[in-house]
C-alpha cells in the first residue's frame, strides 16, 4: 500500500533543466567552446560537480580541483540569477494538482532532489508548504542512482521504502528508487526509463487510483 510520495524536482516539478542549460553553455563560451542542448541530456539528474567534470570533457580542458571550485561557483551565480526570477506559473501542468490530491488523501510528500538550489526554486514556486519533507543535494554525500536520497526522504516521512512511491524524469533517479525498493513512476520517454512501474508523460497525467494499481 502507498503511504508516501517522494518527488524529484527537475524534470517532475519544474523544467529547470533550460536554466541549467544557458549557465553551463555561458561557462563554456567563457572558456572559449561550445555547449549544446544535446550535451545538456547528458547533465540532467547529475550533481553539480559531476555536470561540470562532463562539460569539461566535452570541450578537452584540464582543470585543477581549485579551478573547478571556481568555475563550479561562477556557473552556479549564473543560474541562481534565473532561478530567482522564477514564477509559480513555471510549474509543471499537473505537478501542483497532484501534490494537493496526495496531501487530500493523507499520503505523506517529499522532495528528493540532487539539486543544492532546490530551497530557493521551491519558495518561487510557492510550492514548500505541500512538501512534509525536503532532501535535496544540501543533505546528501551520494549522488543517485545511489538510493541515499530517496531513503533519506522515506526516513524523514517515517515510511517504508516498500510504501513509497518515487516520480522521477532521470533514468539514474530510476536506479535509486529501485534500488531503494521503493515503486517508481517515470516522467518522460520509455525509451530511457522502461525500468519504472509505470511511465507517464507528466503529472497531469497522474491519479490517485493510478498508485494503487503499481501494486
Ligand atoms: C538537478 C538537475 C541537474 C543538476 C542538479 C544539481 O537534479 O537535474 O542538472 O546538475 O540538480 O543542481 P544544483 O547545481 O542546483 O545543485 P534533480 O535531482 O532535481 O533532477
Ligand atoms: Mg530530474
Amino acid at each position: 500500500m502507498i503511504k508516501a510520495c517522494l518527488f524529484d524536482l527537475d524534470g517532475v516539478i519544474v523544467d529547470t533543466a533550460k536554466y541549467h542549460f544557458i549557465a553551463w553553455k555561458q561557462l563554456a563560451r567563457e572558456m572559449g567552446f561550445d555547449f549544446t542542448e544535446q550535451d545538456n541530456e547528458r547533465l540532467k539528474g547529475v550533481s553539480r560537480m559531476a555536470s561540470l567534470d562532463i562539460l569539461l570533457e566535452i570541450g578537452g580542458v584540464t582543470k585543477t580541483e581549485q579551478e573547478k571550485e571556481e568555475l563550479a561557483h561562477r556557473k552556479n551565480e549564473h543560474y541562481v540569477s534565473f532561478i530567482t526570477q522564477m514564477k509559480p506559473d513555471e510549474i509543471l501542468p499537473g505537478a501542483r494538482e497532484f501534490l494537493l490530491a496526495c496531501k487530500d488523501a493523507g499520503l505523506a510528500t517529499a522532495l528528493g532532489s540532487a539539486s543544492k538550489n532546490a530551497m530557493t526554486i521551491l519558495n518561487r514556486l510557492e510550492l514548500n508548504d505541500l512538501f512534509d519533507a525536503i532532501i535535496d543535494g544540501t543533505h546528501t554525500s551520494k549522488a543517485k542512482p545511489d538510493p541515499e536520497v530517496f531513503l533519506k526522504g522515506a526516513e524523514a516521512l517515517a515510511a517504508d521504502p516498500e510504501n513509497c512511491v518515487v516520480f522521477e524524469d532521470a533514468e539514474a533517479g530510476v536506479e535509486a528508487a529501485l534500488a531503494a525498493g521503493m515503486y517508481c513512476v517515470g516522467i518522460g520517454s520509455s525509451e530511457v526509463l522502461n525500468k519504472a512501474h509505470l511511465i507517464i508523460e507528466g503529472l497531469h497525467q497522474m491519479t490517485l487510483d493510478q498508485l494503487e494499481n503499481l501494486q
